[in-house]
């Protein structure tokens, strides 16, 4: 076994040296502050070693059941913190580099995120497998080591520009790369019949290949000696590519196939809601899953595995349905490799998978061109034709031949594209919303059909986050609060947070609840001090609107508000002291082709200078909007604020999970009914939540009745004036033309109707400035907060899907 390095500062620091010396090959004289990082990654990697290795030796060995995560994201944000809360090695790790004569505030701050995720579905992800390695489930998760990963977001006169993120530029010291265990993936070609020692069968005859090699990642418990692995597989040209082509004499086309291959794995796809049909995407997408599911058939179960076992060993949770390719290809994999008969494959695979959708967005369901699928991946889409043929029987078999329902069910569409969702539902065991609200709309709205065809189905498992990065790592001062005040334990049992009520009411925890907060207010205030050179008043209402920029969320709506205050002080309608005083944040970052999310960040910039540079609103009003919201702002934004923004139209936001960020760090919300907004409310009470806006039925009456913003505009005249101010250029120097696609798009379409919510949005913000001149009330409502959402630790989350879809319960 290896040997751990001893939990001393002595013991750190001998080891810190010897990887120093002996890894980057420096003297810590010479060493620069990239040398010292990889070397004290390396030395808390050391820590982690042994139990590392005793856990994949452990989930190997043992017939238990485990976890497959299939995911196309891996939103992880920094390592190197978490790693030491991991091992309870902060302070050892901080004097170490202390007695080194170092400091590790400056050495963890070269970091950078591995931003291979876009946003929440990705960052869910992350969240999933940090809990699964603290509740010590048997388990693996496996997705794409992105060369790039979410772009670096930079503005120029306030316009949104995109700059590749090298996250790699330096080295990643956290993976660990095993080429001699790659992949073979293989694409295109036909298939053909054979015969098989009488026995018909079907070979799949590819045309090209790549290979997939792995990129294993620590995932540790929390203080619980566990180590789960990542694996992320990288693209790489395999040799026989080469070689046939370098034989032929020809290196430019030897070296443009290399170039192709390793394509796939070299971005991530920066769009998170309408999906392209890009045949790229499917490369990816094919070529994770199939590395993954080969990984562990053919390389983690025993060689002599009775595959008819597979769903007592392994489910493959299918995150979106972006890894749903997994199915036909195990289905592949059981018929013409396995040689298994097909009706005993399907009962196999029909168990092993289990689907969870992220989404309410007609348009954001992928589906994929038939004859795109069948170029890529020819016997793929034959195996979906028989699956759907199949399935199409069992409906008329139980409705009779009625077509329309048979054309509705039909995984493939009219248009002869593969839904995809229809064929993660088809063949999950069981298929999840993540918010109560959304797998309701999920049964009604999108799948009816499919819910009553296939009784018990549909669940739910609401979103949850994990404490450790997001309450312990990123407010250490309320932690040490809550410790203070409830005593350990809190961290892996989230419920314990209850206690705090007791303390709702307590003069002495208020106050040092309030300290906490303004603390955390500075530290805001520091880094965007030193990132994008930002002052930030420390005596002003934070008012946060952090997430994807899209229209269903409804940053417009934001916007309008803060015109609104800007123009009634302005005016001269108020004056500056009878308006709270407000910091407004936002984070977004849009997808590259989302032309109008573009102009909305533009607006959001434009408002903000004239804002900014107003002296009537000076101190009074701000807007701030820094550049690449990530994972490792979030860290910073999150603790400080007052106020959360969870502003979407009611049926659109599936879940959301900066929601249970905020809530659980002691930040109020002004929300709609919408997503995991609804149980936030209902946990917290109303009283302690700024409710606003239409409920879905609501949407969906006034949807049916006719939507007309113009009568909205009409019946309002502060959001007839706000909406003026930007026609009349107000925002852009006098030019109207710049935002009129914006307004013009509010006032005829209104897709997301923000101006039917703007009225009661307006009212909702007046309640938020009255129990904010009330600190004391609002103070209760913060802690009542922080003590009634220990539900969304995505510990619970995990323990929901174990009970009710995995049935994998920890390893002891
Ligand atoms: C979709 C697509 C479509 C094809 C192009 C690439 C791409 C990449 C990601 C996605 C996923 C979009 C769905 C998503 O992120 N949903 C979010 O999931 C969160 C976690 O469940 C949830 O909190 C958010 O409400 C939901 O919008």
């Amino acid at each position: 076994p290896v040997q751990s390095p001893e939990p001393t500062v002595d013991g750190f620091v001998t080891q810190y040296l010897r990887n120093l010396n002996n890894g980057r090959g420096v003297a810590l004289s010479t060493s620069t502050v990239n040398d010292r990082y990889f070397a004290l990654a390396a030395t808390v990697r050391d820590y982690l070693m042994a139990r590392w290795l005793e856990d994949v030796r452990r989930q190997r060995s043992t017939q238990a059941k485990g976890v497959a995560y299939l995911s196309a994201e891996y939103l992880l944000g920094r390592q190197l913190d978490n790693n030491l809360l991991a091992t309870g090695l902060t302070d050892i790790a901080a004097e170490a580099l202390v007695a080194c004569g170092l400091d590790l505030e400056d050495v963890r701050a070269l970091e950078v995120e591995p931003g291979l995720g876009n946003g929440g579905l990705g960052r869910l992800a992350a969240c999933f497998i940090d809990s699964l390695a603290t509740l010590g489930v048997p388990s693996i998760g496996y997705g794409i080591r992105y060369e790039y990963g979410i772009f670096r977001q930079t503005f120029v006169d306030g316009q949104q520009v995109e700059q590749a993120d090298s996250w790699l530029a330096l080295g990643s010291p956290w993976e660990f790369p095993h080429p001699e265990a790659a992949q073979t993936i293989s694409f295109g070609g036909h298939t053909e019949q054979y015969d098989d020692e009488g026995v018909t069968r079907t070979r799949w005859v590819p045309s090209w290949n790549v290979l997939a090699v792995p990129y294993n990642y620590m995932v540790p418990g929390y203080h619980n000696g566990r180590v789960n692995t990542l694996r992320l597989w990288s693209a790489q040209a395999t040799q026989g590519f080469d070689l046939r082509v370098f034989n032929a004499g020809d290196y430019q086309e030897a070296v443009r196939a290399q170039t192709y291959a390793e394509n796939i794995s070299k971005v991530l796809y920066p769009e998170d809601s309408t999906p392209q049909g890009k045949e790229l995407r499917l490369q990816q997408q094919y070529f994770f899953v199939a590395a993954s599911i080969s990984d562990f058939v053919n390389l983690i179960l025993p060689s002599d595995f009775d595959l008819a076992k597979l769903p007592d060993r392994v489910i493959f949770q299918l995150n979106d349905t972006h890894p749903v390719i997994g199915v036909p290809e195990l289905m592949r994999v059981l018929v013409d490799e396995k040689k298994l008969e097909w009706d005993a494959a399907w009962q196999i695979t029909r168990q092993c998978f289990a689907y969870t959708c992220h989404t309410l967005l007609p348009e954001a369901l992928e589906v994929w061109p038939a004859d795109l699928l069948g170029r890529l991946l020819p016997r793929h889409l034959e195996i979906i034709y028989r699956i759907n043929d199949e399935f199409l029987d069992e409906v008329r078999e139980r409705f009779g031949d009625d077509e329309e329902r048979i054309r509705r069910m039909s995984i493939i569409s009219p248009d002869g594209a593969v839904r995809m969702a229809y064929l993660a539902t088809v063949a999950g065991s069981k298929v999840n919303g993540v918010a109560e609200l959304h797998s309701q709309l999920l049964r009604e709205k999108v799948l009816p059909d499919f819910d009553e065809f296939f009784p018990g189905k549909f669940t739910n498992v609401t979103n949850g986050v994990t404490p450790r990065r997001f309450i312990r790592l990123a407010n250490p001062g309320l932690s040490r609060l809550i410790t203070d005040t409830i005593g350990p334990g809190w961290l892996t049992d989230l419920d314990r947070l209850r206690e705090l009520e007791d303390y709702a009411d307590d003069t002495a925890f208020h106050a040092a609840f309030r300290a906490v907060k303004a603390s955390n207010k500075r530290v805001l205030a520091r880094t965007l001090a030193d990132r994008d050179g930002f002052t930030v008043a420390d005596d002003h209402l934070l008012d946060v609107m952090v997430k994807r920029l899209h229209e269903y969320k409804r940053q417009t709506l934001k916007l309008l508000h803060i015109i609104t205050e800007y123009d009634a002080i302005a005016s001269g309608r108020v004056t500056p002291d009878q308006v709270t005083p407000r910091t407004f944040v936002f984070g977004a970052k849009a997808a590259p082709g989302y032309a109008m999310a573009k102009r909305i960040i533009h607006l959001i910039n434009a408002v903000g200078s004239v804002v900014n540079s107003d002296p009537r609103v000076e101190g009074r009003l701000a807007v701030l909007f820094p550049p690449n919201y990530n994972v490792t702002l979030a860290e910073r934004v999150v603790p400080a604020a007052d106020l959360s923004e969870q502003i979407s139209l009611a049926g659109k936001e599936a879940s959301g999970t900066g929601n249970m960020k905020f809530a659980l760090n002691g930040a109020l919300t002004i929300g709609t009914d919408d997503g995991a907004n609804v149980e936030i409310r209902e946990l917290v009470g109303d009283e302690n939540f700024f409710l606003f806006g239409m409920s879905e039925p609501e949407v969906a009456d006034l949807q049916t009745r006719g939507y007309h913003p113009i009568d909205f505009v009409r019946a309002d005249e502060n959001l007839s004036r706000a909406l003026d101010l930007v026609s009349s250029g107000a925002f852009s120097g006098g030019d109207g033309s710049v935002f009129e696609p914006v307004v013009s798009n509010l006032i005829h379409h209104d897709p997301f109707m923000a101006l039917a919510d703007y009225t009661d949005y307006i009212a909702a913000q007046k309640r938020v400035d009255a129990l904010y001149a009330d600190q004391d009330a609002w103070t209760r409502a913060a802690i009542l907060n922080v003590a009634r959402c220990g539900f969304f630790s995505s510990d619970r989350s995990m323990r929901d899907y174990i009970d009710r879809i995995w049935h994998t319960p920890p390893l002891v």
